[in-house]
């Protein structure tokens, strides 16, 4: 096989594999606050009710250092803004990644002083990844869940997943226009 066909077939495996992941895991990302990032002023319980939430998937919060925190906390603590007591973990990097790896409630909010209150907080339910063909049977519901169709214009995919098809995309059109023979 030549080099020009070798690449061709590597690129179509990394698209079909890509189609897959898609379809079977699913698995995004979503920037907290969308273009806004997670910053005081946003209503982020309303940010948090666009989107169906899914273990495997992750959140990101992006802010300047400094200027906010992010903390997960349980819900009372959720409640009262108050994290003597309740916090699961906290972050203050501003480019911090959460992933959402058990089907559970998650809440979050920011520690700075006055912005839990002001709207910097939420929560979210993760729901269970759709069950595989092969696997499922881990003893909870035994219902078919059918997650709701998914929000058109869902603006927190994965910067990941979109590079990732940049990529190939670009790589298909540099291999077969730009004349790599
Ligand atoms: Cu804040």
């Amino acid at each position: 096989m030549e080099l020009h066909s070798i690449i061709r077939y590597t690129l179509f495996l990394a698209f079909m594999s890509g189609l897959l992941l898609e379809n079977l895991v699913g698995a995004a990302s979503y920037t907290v606050g969308d273009a806004e990032g997670w910053t005081y002023g946003l209503d982020y319980q309303r940010w948090a009710q666009k989107y169906n939430f899914t273990v495997g998937d992750a959140l990101l919060f992006s802010y300047i250092r400094g200027q906010h925190d992010v903390y997960r906390v349980v819900e009372d603590t959720f409640r009262s803004c108050d994290v003597s007591s309740g916090v699961v973990s906290s972050y203050d990097s501003g480019n911090d990644v959460v992933n959402l790896t058990r089907a559970a409630k998650y809440w979050f909010l920011c520690n700075v002083k006055g912005h839990c209150r002001g709207g910097m907080r939420f929560g979210i339910t993760v729901a269970r990844a759709s069950p595989s063909p092969s696997g499922g049977g881990d003893g909870e519901s035994p219902f078919p869940t059918s997650p709701p169709p998914p929000l058109p214009g869902n603006t927190g995919a994965s910067v990941a997943r979109t590079t990732w098809w940049l990529v190939v995309i670009g790589l298909w059109f540099v291999i077969n226009y730009l004349g790599v023979d």
